[in-house]
């Protein structure tokens, strides 16, 4: 499978760009979109409570709960299709993921922002495995203490991509929201909670 490692420094952050192909694509979006108990949660910044803007869900082993922003989310069981998916990003990333966040960006105003994937429960080096369906959307990274050091690409339908090492120690990322139309998106974030 054609892969491309980001020339980033301090980076460990693989592409694979087509892990899924167009016909796959179009299923799991229908199929995800209709079958996950997608939830709007609600964040508060500067004391004011917003909605996120995005819808999530989070699926994994029983107990392996997740505590980001001050949202605590206790896992719903793996579904067939998330099974299916998990063997996938499993044998491309040589590891057993227990848990997966899921994002739903509605639209263009849907977007996540500046964050490193560094919860304690992730352990030291979190393997990340992030896998697009849906609307292409722009992933930014910038580096935590290089000002300057930067770096973007689209992360397009059926994509996959896997951050490990050290990454999360340098640098953070986003989805950044756009004015151009874009069709619903759905990310998976697999992860490993310890
Ligand atoms: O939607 C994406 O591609 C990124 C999602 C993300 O960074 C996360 O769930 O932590
Ligand atoms: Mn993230």
């Amino acid at each position: 499978m054609p892969t491309v490692l980001l020339p980033l420094p301090d980076a460990d952050i693989t592409l694979y760009p087509s892990l899924l192909d167009e016909s796959e694509c179009a299923f799991f979006l229908t199929e995800l979109t209709q079958t996950i108990e997608w939830r709007q949660d609600w964040i508060t910044i500067y004391g004011r409570s917003l909605p996120q803007p995005r819808l999530t869900a989070w699926y994994g082993d029983p107990g392996k709960s997740y505590t980001y922003s001050g949202i605590t989310m206790n896992p719903r069981l793996w579904t067939p299709t998330l099974l299916n998916l998990k063997a996938k990003v499993d044998a491309l990333a040589g590891v057993a993921f227990n848990s997966v966040l899921l994002n739903l960006y509605r639209d263009g105003n849907d977007s996540m922002g500046w964050h490193s994937d560094d919860e304690p429960e992730l352990g030291l080096n979190p393997m990340i495995g992030s896998l697009s369906l849906g609307g292409t959307r722009r992933f930014m990274l910038r580096h935590r203490f290089e000002k300057g050091l930067k770096h973007e690409l689209e992360l397009t339908s059926g994509s996959f991509l896997l951050m490990q090492g050290k990454t999360q120690h340098y640098w953070q990322h986003q989805i950044p929201k756009t004015r151009r139309p874009v069709s619903p998106r759905i990310n998976l974030t697999f992860r490993v909670i310890y």
